[in-house]
């Protein structure tokens, strides 16, 4: 198969895994990694690290996403609910139950697939930007939504609509497991809001004696997802607005660590990982600019709104930040992003 791109984005991962990959530094969880992170269990202690899937409630963190919208399936013209199946065959004993869900799937606790986020980029080496993903893959050729949104005019286009490829399914057939390494940002920062750039972090791995490999996954616990919980469904944006760290996307160091250290994947208890918005740019730049290095550029899955209190309060009790991290998406073909039922194991 011909290359999609004859230039790559500088300090970009494109090709190394692959001249088709689609899961960039997740093939970093090779066995050897799986290895490492089940020599981290020694208690025999799980912990879920998802929030409840109707958190955070309402449409105020993100108001293009909506709580989830549960309701029976409907069985011969009738809710099955509490579902008599008598009347299927006055024999049967059984009373059956059987929903169905309309769900934003960055609602609440979940991964940003590779799909989540391209950019404009020449990748053709022509002087002409086009609108790519991670290893090339192409807007409206393998992400394909309703329109081709080109300056000054919508063009439909054919559906089925959705990704097909860098999709949640390639990271559900990853089967996510391996080494995840807490870093307790709360802990150093307190709640208030910190933008956290390369030297707050180093300082925090120096101070904590916390090593991180290539093919880790680094955990942050920052308190927002605690604060959040405490709202009870009803959000106080001006509140979490000011909430809790968040990593600096417009430091060049920190992003330049991201890519060093090899690490698979960044998990957070906070809303994007990064500060949104971002801090301060003049010219053209990304919007979301931790997400462009990790999504983009490196293939770096970005996972967001963990609950992480109750490993990182166990963790921190043992003078622990190792542990078994599994969380496989949803094996969903054609989605961009998805709920996560992620489990710690110590
Ligand atoms: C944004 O899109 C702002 O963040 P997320 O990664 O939650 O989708």
């Amino acid at each position: 198969m011909a290359k999609r791109w004859a230039r790559r984005p500088e300090g970009s991962t494109w090709g190394d895994f692959g001249e088709d990959d689609q899961l960039g530094r997740l093939n970093l969880l090779t066995p050897e990694k799986v290895r490492q992170g089940i020599a981290e269990v020694r208690e025999g202690l799980a912990f879920c690290l998802s929030m409840p899937l109707d958190y955070p409630g309402g449409a105020v963190l993100n108001p293009t996403r909506h709580p989830p919208r549960l309701s029976p399936l409907i069985r011969d013209g009738c809710p099955c609910f509490n579902f008599p199946l008598s009347r299927v065959d006055g024999r049967n004993t059984d009373v059956l139950s059987d929903d169905q869900v309309t769900l934003a799937l960055q609602y609440s606790t979940q991964w940003d697939s590779l799909a989540h986020l391209g950019a404009r980029f020449d990748v053709s080496g022509t002087g002409v930007e086009e609108k790519v993903y991670y290893n090339g893959y192409r807007a409206n050729e393998h992400i394909v939504g309703p329109f081709d949104y080109r300056d000054g005019e919508d063009i439909p286009v054919e559906g089925p609509y959705g990704a097909r490829a860098l999709d949640v399914s390639n990271m559900a057939r990853k089967a996510i497991q391996g080494r995840g390494v807490l870093v307790d940002l709360k802990k150093h920062f307190g709640l208030d809001r910190h933008y956290v750039g390369y030297q707050d972090l180093r300082r925090i791995l120096e101070l904590d004696r916390i090593v991180i490999e290539p093919g880790d996954m680094i955990v942050l616990r920052t308190g927002f997802a605690e604060v959040l919980l405490e709202m009870n469904r009803k959000p106080d944006i001006n509140v979490l607005k000011e909430t809790a760290s968040v990593l600096d996307g417009r430091d060049p160091a920190l992003l330049q660590w991201v890519t060093d250290s090899g690490i698979a994947a960044i998990c957070a208890d906070n809303y994007a990982v990064e500060g949104v918005p971002a801090k301060e740019a003049s010219g053209k730049r990304p919007a979301l600019p931790l997400h462009q290095h990790c999504l983009f550029k490196l293939g770096v899955p970005l996972a967001e709104l963990w609950w992480l209190k109750d490993l990182a309060d166990h963790l921190g009790a043992k003078d622990r930040s190792r542990f078994l991290l599994t969380a496989p998406p949803l094996y969903l073909p054609g989605a961009v992003g998805s709920p996560v039922t992620p489990v710690a194991t110590v």
